[in-house]
């Protein structure tokens, strides 16, 4: 080994020293992994007696490393310029009503935009639209479906999506 080439190898075990103490910390660990469940929208019976067609979809993502759970929703066939309640749902759509109760943070707490996700889409001139919701917990097993309803009377739910 001549001498030049020793300097290299010590500076090669001193980064490989550098990565072995920098990996464990910032690499995310299986178990802190971002689950990822979505579905795509079915449109209710409510909603087609009304005269909706609405195709969408939505993801949810959940971040043990970073405890969040952000939802996004994107959805055409829906009235041009309006605003829609869209909350996740605690059922599945096979259940009566489809999507059964709200999902809730604190079982039984406030119903509002924070200890529910509401992930509320507004709509362009074309009907299509979009919505996104984003917490700051880590959402249970049982957020598990997607309802929009209809803004002239919040009980009609026009469509439903199972998050899988
Ligand atoms: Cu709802």
């Amino acid at each position: 080994m001549t001498s030049t080439t020793r300097p290299t190898i010590r500076l090669l075990g001193a980064a490989l020293l550098l990565l072995a103490l920098l990996v464990p910390t910032t690499a995310v660990s299986a178990d802190q992994a971002a689950t990822v469940t979505r579905g795509t929208f079915t449109t209710l019976a409510g909603g087609g007696d009304l005269g909706y067609d609405i195709v969408g979809h939505a993801t949810m993502v959940r971040s043990p490393a970073t405890a969040t759970t952000r939802v996004r929703v994107h959805v055409s066939g829906l009235e041009p310029d309006a605003t829609y309640g869209v909350h996740v749902h605690a059922a599945g759509c096979d259940s009566t009503p489809p999507g059964g109760g709200h999902y809730q943070h604190e079982v039984g707490g406030a119903v509002d935009a924070i200890n529910e996700i509401w992930p509320t889409i507004t709509t362009n001139a074309a009907g299509v639209g979009m919505g996104q919701a984003v917490h700051d917990h880590v959402a249970r097993a049982d957020a598990r479906a997607v309802v929009i309803h209809w803004p002239d009377n919040p009980a009609v739910r026009l469509a439903c999506l199972d998050l899988s």
